[in-house]
């Protein structure tokens, strides 16, 4: 690809991470420079992630639509490959109703393009369409639905940074999120503000920490409750706040005798000192924030509704600098579950069952969407070849996993039909019967949604390559072919104008506005700024107060979670959320073959600092370097995704280590 063609004037937003940083491409250095005056960036700055997204457009690209014959992908006109995509669905459909197929995707793509691949499944009659990475944040999403009615940071990045505490919870923000973490949380620290990071391994944010708290994994509820009972027993919580939002003090109190801070802080494998202290630093901050990551998610909620309880018992909702702000993966996470790309809500986080909703979505598509929720995506997945007969995947690479690999090939194999709409060839393609090939973020224009709910725009500075096309163009030929809905649209600008209509936390947005700068959900009535801060009066339930839960759920979610008979001599894995390559230098590459071990692990195990060692879990072997650290506490171990990927299954890893002799 010559470089020549993308155009040094426009304006549009980095695709790497949920930030949303503004940027441009740069001529002279052939990488991306950040727009001063930005909403995000406002400084101009990027990370060196987003320098190189530019690289995207530069990968092994797919430039003409495929389609299988005799085992090969082979170059074919659009009309075929439309046409085939049409066969194979409508082929599944009649002969195993609307359910059996799913449609996975597209974090990485615009709202406008989720919205029509939404369209798409539903009018066809099915609630089956998710994208995966939803389950990055999922069960703290569902928590905050459930109990404060959005599953959206309650706070902006310009209002947590007057915090004058932050509690992160099994996150990264300073490497995964850097922007945002350099705008809100790091010049408040620097300011005097506390960091709380509860974390059982020591990664970058720790560096900027005021107290590093590394309880066992699956005690994070546990010491969360901690925290809550030390707070009472100071007198620091809020009692107008309890008194006049909350529900359920009384019966919280009660459930919190169960808890002796001595024990249980054992029990978490932390130190009953610490514990208070980082108690008393919350629970004094005139304005306390929590900031939570994906190392949250293996409870089954257990965590967040512990912080939830933990930030109404100390009134730090709806105000300036608190509330519960998970910092979200991928470009478009927010704004694809916006969109309804996921299998229990309509647009607008509406319930598939709201009736309201339905009929909203009913009057603008002329077609009933299905009351009964779809399938999440691993569940889907599970049943390729049973229950689920024919998958359309947009932007997404579901064939890599965390199921075991064998099953994983025979299961993408099994299908019937799979089509798949994407940039580049990848696991998922490998598989497909149609692979149309489709525009990276640099080559279309739509909106996109960032972790603190402001919607932006993505301009095109170049052209989809060969005979790629945009991706709303080819879902709006699809959604005519194969539904009864119309799916004749004025461009993004008309696909915005119809979403708005019926999406309740984007009503009154226009597209013209968002190009220019931006705006945020939701838009307060009569007013231009979107709310940094929700839940000021009444929560996004409609009500003014939220429950408190009972602390013992709270409690068995965490024992629910326990270390497992094999524990004495298995430890638990740790690892990150690597999706896209980072730029590899030797010296992280050399970094990323060796696995972190605390030296009390190592010298029970007879394993030396620099030993070659085997890394072994009920999934697969790894042969990694061992380096012996305090960075990872006792009963864990560190490896980077790119080479713990073998080893990782859902919901924890237990791994045993081994010194390889010469
Ligand atoms: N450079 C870069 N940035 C990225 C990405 C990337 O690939 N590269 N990916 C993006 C995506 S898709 C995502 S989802 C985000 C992820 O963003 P984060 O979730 O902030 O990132 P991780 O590095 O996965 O951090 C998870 C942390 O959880 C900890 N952890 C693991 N188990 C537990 C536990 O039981 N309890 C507690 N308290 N902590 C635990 C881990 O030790 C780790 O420090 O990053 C985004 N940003
Ligand atoms: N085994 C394993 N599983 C994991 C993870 C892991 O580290 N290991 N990480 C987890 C996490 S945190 C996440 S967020 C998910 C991420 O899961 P995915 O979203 O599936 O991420 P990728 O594997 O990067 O695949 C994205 C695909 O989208 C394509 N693409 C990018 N932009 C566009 C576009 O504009 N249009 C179209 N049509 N295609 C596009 C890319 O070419 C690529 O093939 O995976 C989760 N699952
Ligand atoms: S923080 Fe995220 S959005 Fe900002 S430049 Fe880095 S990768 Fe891009
Ligand atoms: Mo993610």
């Amino acid at each position: 690809m010559s470089e020549e063609r993308i155009d040094e004037r426009t304006e549009t937003t980095c695709p790497r991470c949920a930030v949303g940083c503004s940027l441009r491409y740069d001529e002279g250095t052939g990488r991306a420079t950040g727009i001063e005056g930005a909403r995000v960036n406002r400084e101009g700055r990027l990370c060196p992630k987003g320098i190189a997204a530019f690289e995207d457009l530069d990968e092994d690209r797919l430039t003409a639509p495929l389609v299988r014959r005799d085992g090969n992908l082979e170059p074919v006109s659009w009309e075929e490959a439309l046409d085939c995509v049409t066969n194979g669905i409508e082929r599944v459909r009649e002969r195993y109703g609307p359910d059996a197929i799913a449609f996975l995707g597209a974090p990485r793509c615009t709202n406008e393009e989720n919205y029509l691949l939404q369209k798409i499944a539903r009018s066809l009659g099915t609630n089956n369409v998710d994208n995966r990475a939803r389950s990055c944040h999922d069960a703290t999403a569902e928590a905050m639905e459930t109990r404060l009615g959005s599953g959206g940071t309650t706070n902006s990045l310009d209002d947590l940074a007057e915090a004058d505490a932050f509690l992160v919870v099994g996150a990264n923000p300073a490497e995964r999120q850097p922007i945002a973490f350099d705008r809100c949380v790091r010049p408040a620290v620097n300011d005097g503000a506390a960091l709380l990071h509860l974390d059982p391994r020591a990664n970058r944010t720790t560096r900027l920490a005021t107290q590093h708290l590394a309880p066992h994994p699956g005690r994070d509820a546990l010491t969360v409750a901690l925290l809550a009972r030390a707070i009472l027993d100071m007198g620091l919580e809020d009692r107008t706040f309890i008194a006049e939002r909350t529900t359920g003090f009384d019966q919280f109190v009660r459930s919190m005798d169960r808890f002796d801070l001595a024990a249980d802080a054992e029990r978490a494998g932390l130190d009953p000192a610490a514990v208070r202290e980082a108690a008393e630093t919350f629970g004094e901050a005139e304005r306390a924030a929590v900031v939570t990551g994906t190392g949250i998610e293996a409870d089954e909620g257990a965590t967040p509704n512990a912080l939830l309880d933990l930030l109404l018992v100390t009134g730090n909702l709806g105000k300036r600098g608190t509330g519960m702000n998970p910092f979200r993966g991928l470009v478009n996470e927010q704004g694809a579950s916006d969109m309804g790309a996921r299998p229990d809500c309509l647009p607008g986080e509406a319930s598939v069952s709201d009736v309201d909703a339905r009929a909203r979505v009913a009057a603008e598509w002329g077609v009933e969407p299905p009351a009964e929720p779809g399938e999440a995506e691993p569940d889907l997945v599970r049943e390729f070849g049973s229950g689920v007969r024919g998958a359309f995947v947009l932007g997404e690479n579901p064939a890599v996993n965390r199921l075991d690999d064998a099953t994983s090939e025979q299961l993408f194999a099994a299908l019937d039909f799979l089509a798949v709409q994407d940039v580049a060839p990848n696991e998922t393609t490998a598989f497909a019967d149609v692979v149309l090939p489709a525009s990276a973020w640099a080559e279309k224009e739509g909106t996109v949604t960032n972790l603190d709910r402001q919607v932006q725009a993505l301009r095109p500075a170049a052209s989809p390559p060969g005979r790629a096309r945009r991706d709303l163009d080819v879902l709006a030929d699809l959604g005519a072919r194969l539904t009864d809905a119309d799916f004749s649209y004025d461009g993004p600008a008309g696909v915005f104008d119809e979403m708005t209509r019926m999406n309740l936390l984007y009503a009154g947005m226009e597209y013209e506005e968002v190009l220019d700068g931006g705006e945020r959900w939701p838009l307060p009535e009569g007013e231009n700024e979107g709310q940094d801060v929700l839940h000021r009066e009444r929560f996004r339930t409609g009500r003014q107060r939220a429950p408190l839960e009972p602390i013992e759920a709270v409690a068995s979610g965490a024992d629910a979670d326990d270390r497992g008979p094999d524990f004495e001599e298995g430890l638990v894995l740790l690892t990150e959320s690597r999706v896209d390559e980072d730029a590899g230098s030797p010296a992280a590459r050399r970094e990323e073959a060796t696995v972190q071990i605390n030296p009390v692990d190592a010298v029970a195990r007879d394993i030396e600092d620099g030993a070659q060692v085997a890394v072994e879990s009920s999934r697969g072997v790894v042969e990694l370097r061992a380096r012996r650290t305090d960075a990872v506490r006792e009963g864990t171990v560190f490896a980077h995704a790119s080479v713990a990927d073998p080893l990782v299954g859902s919901g924890r890893t237990q791994v045993r280590i081994t010194e390889l002799s010469e």
